[in-house]
């Protein structure tokens, strides 16, 4: 039945074409990337690769028995050809799908994991909305598969999302497909996960994937971004399921970071206009001279502009307004009390006591001002419904600023707009119900000269002891192209030079 059902479908597109990205191995290998046009049965086809991936331990396994598994493949199966694209170094994900891809020759292209299986009937609704708009890219909605037991969860449909790291997430459809009141209509989502269905001449219209990446990561974030600002549309189909193991570890890198950096900084460079520097900012690296180099992306600019796509502040506005776009974001960095030579801290986790500690300037100590007045401590998010920790002053009584939620913090009535200008002390807003009814600032750290401990912050009236002059420094030196930033990291360790600016004045809480 089910075989039937895929050649009919194929039958009205044409060839299905089915692109298997088989991993880059443990020692650096190669990739490979194996072709199926064929009209049979796609499942079972699926889960032979699968077996194929689930077996092939090393890299000899991947060269002569590959040929002769490929071979047995094809003659099980009369109709079907495979053509295998062997690469002799480790190219990276995108090259290696990009490369499938080239080896095509149907009217639809799968571009999939090695480590997965598909559900019956998983294509027929995907090459339904390509049918109708060739500009769509779909997704199929992914079970999880236990890397261990291979115990199958259910995963419901949802919209593939992403961070400024460029990490993807799950997110829920918009609440506009919410209220139609129709899960089984496809939804429509900012990005893909990586594994994605579309028509071939299409995809290759609008720049299939960034080959300039490394590795792995971004390259889907790349792709979604391009589809949406270019003319297309991403959809995520609920009714088209497939299984997907997610692996306790990747096997091509211990740690694919470096690779994630580098790729998400292309991604910046090429798509993200003024709003480029946030992915500096969530992998916490200087604006300008981070070292990491990028490779080339002057094609890639070419592309966008002979595409003549959408500025990117379009697709956030448009398309993905949960990402929160940092825009009013004046500062980051560590904040140092000069006096005392310490930093404001997050203090333990869980807990609502920030503290003075020594700087050292990691995560617990990231510290970003935003031109409201509000101030994070240990971290920033990158969606609008998840709450930052905002420093607060709790109340009049209460001599110790806390570490609460933003929103929290507000409905509870705690101060927490603080007015910063570099090199001046630091101080809370007055609130109307009488909390800081005297500006109250930020100001000493018990035992001062103590530096080996975790030290207290405090809080006292304006013009009484202790009142500390605090210092926001931040990796990234003035840049003309983003005037949000004014401190230098050079300021940090000589005399704190120029003032942070008169942004305070028309900033607040309204
Ligand atoms: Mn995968």
């Amino acid at each position: 039945m089910r075989a039937a059902g895929v050649k009919r479908a194929v039958l009205t597109l044409g060839a299905l074409g089915i692109l298997l990205y088989i991993g880059a191995l443990l020692s650096g290998g190669y990739q490979q990337t194996l072709v199926a046009d064929q009209e049979l049965d796609v499942p079972r086809v699926m889960k032979r690769f699968h077996d194929l991936e689930a077996t092939v331990n090393n890299l000899q396994d991947l060269k002569g028995d590959l040929d002769i598994y490929v071979k047995s493949l094809e003659e099980q199966n009369p109709g079907l050809r495979i053509a295998r694209v062997r690469h002799d170094e480790q190219q990276g994900l995108a090259y290696a799908r990009a490369s499938g891809w080239r080896a095509a020759t149907a009217d639809v292209v799968a571009i999939l994991d090695a480590h997965i299986e598909v559900h019956e009937m998983w294509a027929e609704p995907l090459l339904t909305q390509i049918k109708a708009d060739r500009t769509v890219v779909v997704s199929p909605v992914f079970d999880r598969v236990n890397f261990d037991d291979l115990k199958v969860i259910q995963y419901q449909p949802a919209a593939h999302a992403f961070d400024w790291a460029l990490w993807c997430m799950y997110e829920g459809f918009s609440p506009e497909y919410t209220k139609l009141g129709d899960g089984s209509l496809p939804g429509k989502s900012p990005s893909v996960m990586g594994i994605l269905v579309a028509e071939r001449k299409f995809l290759g219209e609008i720049g299939l994937l960034d080959e300039g990446m490394k590795v792995y990561g971004g390259e889907n974030v790349e792709l979604g971004i391009r589809v949406w600002t270019c003319g297309g549309s991403i959809e995520v189909v609920p009714c088209s399921k497939i299984a997907h193991i997610e692996r306790n570890h990747k096997p091509y890198m211990p740690d694919l970071s470096p690779a994630m950096k580098r790729n998400a900084l292309r991604v910046a460079e090429v798509w993200m206009d003024e709003y480029k520097h946030n992915i500096n900012l969530a992998w916490n690296l200087p604006f300008e001279n981070h070292g990491i180099d990028i490779g080339d992306v002057s094609e890639r600019k070419k592309l966008r502009e002979r595409l003549n796509c959408k500025p990117f502040k379009w697709y956030l506005e448009n398309i993905y307004p949960k990402l929160d776009p940092w825009d009013n974001l004046l500062a980051y960095g560590g904040m140092k009390n000069l006096d005392a030579n310490m930093c404001i801290d997050q203090g333990p986790v869980p807990g609502h006591t920030p503290i003075a500690y020594n700087c050292y300037y990691y995560g617990p100590q990231f510290t970003y001002y935003r031109e409201n007045g509000e101030l994070y401590i240990g971290g920033i998010k990158s969606h609008k419904y998840n709450d930052n920790r905002c420093l607060t002053d709790v109340g009049k009584k209460e001599t110790k600023p806390g570490l609460y939620n933003c929103k929290e913090a507000m409905q509870k009535g705690m101060g927490i707009y603080w007015d910063f200008t570099q090199e001046q002390k630091m101080q809370v807003r007055r609130l109307e119900d009488g909390i800081g009814s005297s500006l109250r600032t930020l100001a000493g750290v018990a035992g001062g000269s103590d530096l080996s401990g975790d030290q207290g912050i405090s809080l006292g009236a304006t013009g009484g002891a202790g009142v500390v002059v605090m210092v926001m420094w931040s990796k990234i030196g003035p840049s003309p192209a983003d005037q949000r930033m004014r401190m230098e990291l050079d300021r940090l360790v000589s005399s704190c030079g120029a003032p942070l600016g008169q942004h305070h004045q028309d900033a607040g809480p309204q």
